[in-house]
């Protein structure tokens, strides 16, 4: 009952407060997440509140294009990710520390990621990311399919302070 209440209240409040309502989309199918967590690089975004969209390409050649992008505090992004290779990609958001952490990980047990911040995308197909970048500051984007982070499929985000 206090799990449903909290949902309630959250829906209530509407869409400034969408953190919460979030753990009910459909990329959290296993349940594995109670609730939405602030990390330091933003916290899950409700896509309805998504003003602007950026696709990311996936290539082969270990390299995301666009390789940086630019967001204001606050804003929440629709990324749409197409793999345009014959490999499987991943994107996940972090800071450097945790990218180089979670890579270093994939190269021992390759476990994927099901977290709001990661999608995996198979070769010709498309994902999407829904992110509320709510902290200002430089964060990064890999690929954590063992060996691609380490070949260089990063990126870069620059979120300006509001
Ligand atoms: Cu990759």
């Amino acid at each position: 009952m206090k799990a449903i209440g909290v949902v309630l209240a959250v829906t209530m409040l509407g869409s400034s407060s969408v953190a919460c309502a979030q753990d009910t989309a459909k990329q959290h199918a296993t349940g594995a997440h109670a609730h939405s967590v602030q990390t330091p690089f933003g916290i899950a975004g409700d896509a309805r509140a998504a003003k602007r969209t950026v696709e990311i390409r996936m290539l082969d050649e270990m390299r995301f294009a666009p390789e940086t992008i630019d967001v204001r505090q606050g804003e929440t992004i629709r990324i749409v990710l197409i793999n345009t290779g014959k490999l499987p990609h991943e994107l996940v958001i972090g800071t450097k520390q945790d990218l180089d952490r979670h890579a270093a990980m994939m190269m021992d047990s390759g476990t994927a990621h099901d977290e709001a911040y990661a999608a995996q995308v198979a070769p010709g197909g498309t994902g999407e990311i829904v992110w509320n970048f709510n902290r200002a500051g430089r964060f990064d984007y890999a690929c954590l399919v063992a060996g691609h982070y380490q070949a260089g499929m990063t990126g870069r985000i620059s979120v300006a302070t509001r």
